[in-house]
């Protein structure tokens, strides 16, 4: 379809104050900002089971979906597959109507969702009161962003309001794009920042559950989401 789709491809670690170091050595400090998210879910957490992930940040919806496990990976080297099991994959879909269509798509089946006129001028709280969605997780973080040389790769430090920092080393790619070169990206920079440890890091939301939703947080760990 038209519109645009890309691929997030993204490993987290844990900054070090020898890791700042050398990002601040070898990188350009694209900047800070501060921004506040704000997730939305219905009440049965229809859409995080399913490792769908709906946010309002900064005004502009986002909408994270799995990608199907296999795309781009098959026939990976060692390390790559050792690469790979570090990050995480996600289509982020910006366009609303895309949105729309694709959460009525999952919620049609629990039943709950209100017959509604979707050209209704009520706008979106009325979409989202039909959809069944709520609020369930909303914090602000401060973010500084650093460029590499290499091609197409960010870094973010995150510092979340509730007490955590997160680094992410991230790639875009568009839909169907080349994983193996944007995990290679992203090999060579954690190895360039030393960054070690062979298990993946927890996201600021993992950390959020875990405090403020305990039990959703479980439900979602023994469905594999998180
Ligand atoms: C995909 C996902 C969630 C949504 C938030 O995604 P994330 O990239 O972690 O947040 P953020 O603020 O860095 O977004 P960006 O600015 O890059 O768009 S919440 C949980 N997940 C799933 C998930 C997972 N299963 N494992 C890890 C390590 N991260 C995220």
């Amino acid at each position: 379809s038209l519109f645009q789709m890309s691929v997030e491809v993204e490993r987290k670690f844990l900054c070090s104050a020898d890791t700042l170091k050398t990002l601040e050595e070898m990188g350009v400090c694209a900047g800070q900002r501060q921004f506040h998210d704000q997730y939305f879910d219905t009440p049965k957490f229809d859409l995080t089971l399913r490792d769908m992930w709906l946010r309002k940040r900064k005004g502009c919806w986002e909408l994270k979906c799995p990608t199907a496990a296999s795309n781009g990976t098959t026939e990976l080297s060692g390390e790559q597959s050792e690469a790979a099991a570090l990050c995480t994959r996600y289509k982020e879909i910006t366009d609303l109507a895309e949105i729309h269509l694709r959460v009525k798509e999952v919620l049609k089946d629990s039943c709950e969702v209100r017959e509604t006129e979707t050209s209704s001028s009520e706008g979106e709280e009325s979409w989202l009161s039909n959809m069944n969605l709520v609020c369930f997780a909303d914090f602000t973080t401060v973010r500084r962003s650093f460029t590499l040389e290499e091609d197409g790769v960010q870094i973010d430090l995150d510092q979340a309001d509730f007490g955590y920092h997160v680094g992410e080393i991230e790639v875009l790619i568009p839909e169907g794009g080349d994983v193996k070169s944007a995990l290679e990206k992203i090999r060579n920079t954690a190895q360039k920042l030393g960054i070690t440890g062979d298990h993946k890091v927890e996201g600021k939301m993992n950390v959020y559950l875990k405090r403020n939703h305990p039990q959703h947080y479980a439900k979602l760990l023994s469905a594999h989401v998180l």
